[in-house]
């Protein structure tokens, strides 16, 4: 891997900022969502957010599950079950049916509070509940689905959010929304480069043809049938993984003067293809093994 080119470090101080306002705010909620990508569920787990939250009630969902693959989704959803003894749940913030089975895993992961307030008698406010993760996964888009209502702004684009938000839910909850949150260096270079093919990352900080081309890579190796129904071109001959972008382009058609290809071009077509499904719905990181 090109190191110069792979290195995503992209860390705004406004992230600082954010981390900031989930730790003073924690002590306020009673129950954590921990919204994570169904795509990509080791790289889009913040790191430092485990931290954050400590000990308090947490839920994590694999948001964006219409874009993963359900098979493997279902055997992330088992492996965070297991592993962290916490409820999780596959979620398509954007159905309402889907959103319909979070509330569910919401009411389970508070009833103990809800029997112990009902006991006592105690009527006092709603519960609250917060959203936190990285940027654009989906945090107001579920927020608005659990409200039935637009409350929250929700754009296709990384830092929409950039205050804390509440959304109350006709007074059965209260959910809080977060910006957006990252951490400043990814050990793993592979991390960096999943969290830019999602669209977690600002476009304009990385180095896109390289982002691009790594996936493609990918998606040849894996793929490779979907690649072709898609740019009606077989890059097994293609060796250089520069070249393979040039062929997609090429393909489409998307030429500059002198008959070069348009390899930027290119580059924002593959990622815009992958991050809105139209290669299918695919995964690109698969749970540990563990044991049934
Ligand atoms: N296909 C699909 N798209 C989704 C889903 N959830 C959210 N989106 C889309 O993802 C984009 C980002 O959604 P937001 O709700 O703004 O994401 P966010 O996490 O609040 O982003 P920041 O505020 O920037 O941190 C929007 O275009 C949504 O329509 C989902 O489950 N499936
Ligand atoms: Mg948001």
């Amino acid at each position: 891997m090109d190191e110069n080119r792979a290195n995503i470090n992209w860390f705004p101080g406004h992230m600082k900022v954010t981390q900031r306002l989930i730790k003073e705010n924690m002590s306020k909620v009673d129950l954590v969502i921990e919204l994570i990508d169904s795509r990509i569920p080791f790289s889009s787990r913040n790191p430092l957010l485990a931290n954050l939250i400590n000990n308090k009630p947490r839920i994590v969902a694999l948001g964006k599950s219409d874009l993963a693959d359900s098979n493997v989704s279902d055997m992330w959803v088992k492996y965070i079950s297991k592993t962290e003894k916490t409820l999780a749940i596959a979620v398509n913030c954007k159905n309402a049916k889907s959103v319909k089975a979070v509330v569910s895993v919401v009411k389970k992961a508070l009833a103990g509070l809800i029997k112990h307030k009902t006991n006592k008698g105690m009527v006092g406010r709603a519960p609250r509940v917060m959203i936190v993760g990285i940027p654009n996964v989906g945090k107001s888009t579920l927020i608005n689905s659990l409200a039935g209502k637009n409350k929250a702004k929700a754009e296709n684009r990384p830092g929409v959010t950039t205050n804390k938000q509440w959304v109350s839910v006709d007074g059965v909850v209260d959910l809080l929304d977060m910006p957006g949150t990252l951490w400043h260096k990814f050990e793993d270079p592979k991390v960096g480069l999943n969290l830019a093919y999602i669209g977690s990352i600002k476009d304009s900080v990385f180095d896109i043809e390289y982002v691009a081309m790594n996936l493609l890579e990918y998606l040849h190796k894996n793929y490779n049938s979907k690649l072709i129904e898609r740019f009606n071109v077989d890059l097994s001959d293609v060796n250089e993984p520069f070249e393979k972008l040039e062929a997609v382009g090429r393909s489409r058609g998307m030429l500059i003067k002198g008959g070069e290809v348009d390899t930027e071009r290119a580059a924002i077509t593959v990622l815009e293809e992958y991050r809105s499904g139209k290669f299918g719905k695919i995964t690109l990181e698969m749970p540990p093994n563990i044991e049934d």
